[in-house]
């Protein structure tokens, strides 16, 4: 029985007194049947670190470097990341691959840096709207996946995966839960012919997850929670969604 999880993925959003009303809103909505945790922006790293240290709500980031230290300017290194503490990093978002032309190979890195420091990448696959509508959905994520498999290895089973198509990311439009799972179960039967653990592995839905539709998506065979942008900015709405998993 896999666990479901709930990650807020604040992406630059936020300051400091605000992030410190935020968890502290969700903290007391607490606790969750989930697992839960949140993705701060670098610099807040620290004070999420120390609000959240012993308490049930676990931390990451939202991309690290691919490189183990170096001449990177502006980079910020798995390993500093697991001096924070850090649970989680987002490796391989949509908002990565378009603005910062990520490619597929570059994504599997990260998540291969992420796991030499024993941090869990949570690897962001998902199709434009232009690729849905020409059939491609299921190559494209099996594509994007295929290139962690292959450099990961026999550690894929400790990835999370998180599938958000383009076009329901934040612009309110969700994938219907049917939609959503057709493709979930593409990802884990991918899964499936390359590790025996793959009905461990969680892979979750993002893109416009909200209150109101997070409990049918969840409900699916193959969700195992959500990767949650918009709706984790405001503590009712991510404990809701967190109540909903
Ligand atoms: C997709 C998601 C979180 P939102 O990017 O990663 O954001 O919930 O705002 O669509």
């Amino acid at each position: 029985m896999r666990r479901k999880l709930v990650v807020g993925n604040w992406k630059m959003n936020g300051n400091r007194l605000a992030n410190t009303e935020l968890l502290a809103g969700i903290e007391a909505a607490g606790p969750f049947v989930a697992d839960v945790a949140v993705c701060a922006p670098f610099p807040y790293l620290s004070e999420v670190a120390l609000a959240l240290q012993g308490k049930r709500i676990a931390w990451g980031a939202q991309d690290c470097s691919s490189h183990e230290s170096g001449a990177f300017t502006g980079e910020v290194s798995a390993a500093m990341l697991a001096e924070f503490a850090c649970k989680y990093v987002i490796v391989g978002h949509s908002e990565r691959r378009a603005y910062h032309a990520e490619s597929d190979q570059l994504v599997a890195d990260k998540a291969k840096a992420a796991l030499a420091h024993h941090i869990t990448p949570i690897v962001c696959v998902g199709e434009t709207l232009a690729e849905r509508e020409a059939g491609q959905t299921d190559a494209v994520v099996k594509r994007q996946l295929s290139a962690v498999i292959h450099t990961l290895g026999h550690c894929i089973p400790q990835i999370v995966v998180a599938y958000e198509p383009v076009w329901a990311i934040g612009t309110g439009k969700t994938a219907t839960p049917e939609q959503a799972q057709a493709v979930h179960a593409v990802l884990r039967l991918q899964l499936r012919a390359a590790t025996p653990k793959s009905d461990d592995m969680q892979i979750l839905y993002g893109g416009s997850v909200k209150p109101d539709n997070a409990a049918t998506l969840f409900s699916q065979p193959d969700i195992d929670g959500g990767l949650i942008g918009g709706a984790s900015l405001k503590a009712a709405d991510f404990a809701a969604i967190c109540r909903a998993a």
